[in-house]
């Protein structure tokens, strides 16, 4: 039988990757993996249970909110409350951030945002769903509540980051800037298990991902890129749910486009819960990620918790190639 190594072993194991970590961090990502749990068992019976459908609000980017929205948020809060690791939390359901009482005199040095339910308008049509989370250093004094400074930090000062994927199976996958790593949940013994070690992306994919229905509402130069993958005959594979995507493409290579359109002209995902934990897990990868203006992803300026972003993310040869049509057929800056 082969050496089984659960997330807990492995996270405890690579502490020694931060000789000034004191376990707060190890403790921080435990925490995440015991709320992904809880989630991962309600998204698989939501079938079963009246927690499908919508909830009567909309969040603070308009996106119609669903029960299990609603219930991953709560879990996750309350996992992070119990953890004493982390001083507060941003969400992408919620509008601000929210400060943690510390739960013991140990002052905690560490503040974590999260997207609970990424593509959770798939769910009730059974398709798979994602929670993304990314993990910060505070910067204000610990003998005070967390600010918003504190979660206004640049993806580059991202001290993990990650994704929960509830699919066919359930994985966890994370870096904390020494590599990308996949565990597995075995439901037999309630653990995720080390599955996919020291993931590469492949250079390039044979799948680009793009809401092709917004194809006409594109600045031209991604109207071109995107003709060229067609042309080369690449596959279109577009889930509708960024973390699925992602996944994908991390394992098989490929591209992900989210484009600036007349609807979202900055773009429609969020820099702060989306493209900077996703970005970051990529890049450790050996992936790229820039923006429709060809800035990095990781060193955009965050100025507000919902700001939005457009995103190209994947493969270092196709982002280049997207890259260099952007450059060929942008329209030139005016004088
Ligand atoms: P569209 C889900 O709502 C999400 O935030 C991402 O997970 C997904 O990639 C994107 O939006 C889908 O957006 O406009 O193509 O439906």
């Amino acid at each position: 039988m082969s050496m089984i190594t659960t997330l807990d072993e492995f996270i405890i194991r690579r502490q020694k990757d931060f000789p000034y970590a004191s376990g707060e961090l190890t403790g921080l990502l435990r925490d995440i993996g015991v709320a992904a749990k809880i989630v991962n068992r309600e998204v698989n019976k939501a079938g079963l249970v009246n927690i499908l459908g919508v909830a009567d609000h909309q969040n603070t980017s308009g996106d119609t909110v669903q029960k299990l929205d609603m219930y991953a948020n709560e879990k996750l809060i309350d996992c992070l409350k119990n953890s004493g690791e982390c001083c507060g939390i941003a969400s992408e359901e919620n509008e601000s951030f929210m400060p943690l009482e510390a739960i013991s005199e140990k002052p905690s040095k560490y503040v974590v945002v999260f997207d609970p339910l990424d593509g959770s308008s798939n769910i009730d049509v059974n398709v798979s769903v994602g929670t993304i989370f990314g993990i910060y250093r505070r910067l204000s004094s610990t003998d005070e509540e967390c600010q918003v400074t504190d979660f206004l930090q640049k993806g580059t000062e991202l001290v993990a980051a990650g994704y929960v994927l509830y699919g066919t199976s359930t994985m966890l996958v994370y870096t904390t800037g020494r590599g990308v790593n996949c565990f597995t949940l075995d439901p037999s013994i309630g653990e995720f298990c080390l599955s996919h070690k020291d993931i590469k992306i492949p250079n390039h994919g044979q799948h680009y991902s793009v809401n092709q229905g917004y194809y006409l509402k594109f600045d031209v130069e991604m109207r071109r890129y995107i003709d060229h993958c067609s042309d080369m005959g690449l596959g279109l594979r577009y889930i509708g749910s960024m973390v699925s995507d992602i996944h994908r493409i991390l394992f098989q290579g490929g591209i992900f486009l989210y484009p600036n359109t007349r609807a979202n002209p900055k773009g429609k995902l969020r820099l702060l819960y989306e493209c900077n934990p996703l970005s970051f897990v990529v890049e450790q990868a050996g992936g790229k990620a820039i923006n429709t203006q060809l800035d990095r992803i990781l060193d955009v300026e965050i100025h507000e918790l919902h700001q939005k972003a457009t995103i190209a993310i994947g493969s270092p040869d196709m982002v280049d190639e997207m890259k260099a049509f952007v450059e060929k057929y942008s329209a030139p800056m005016a004088p």
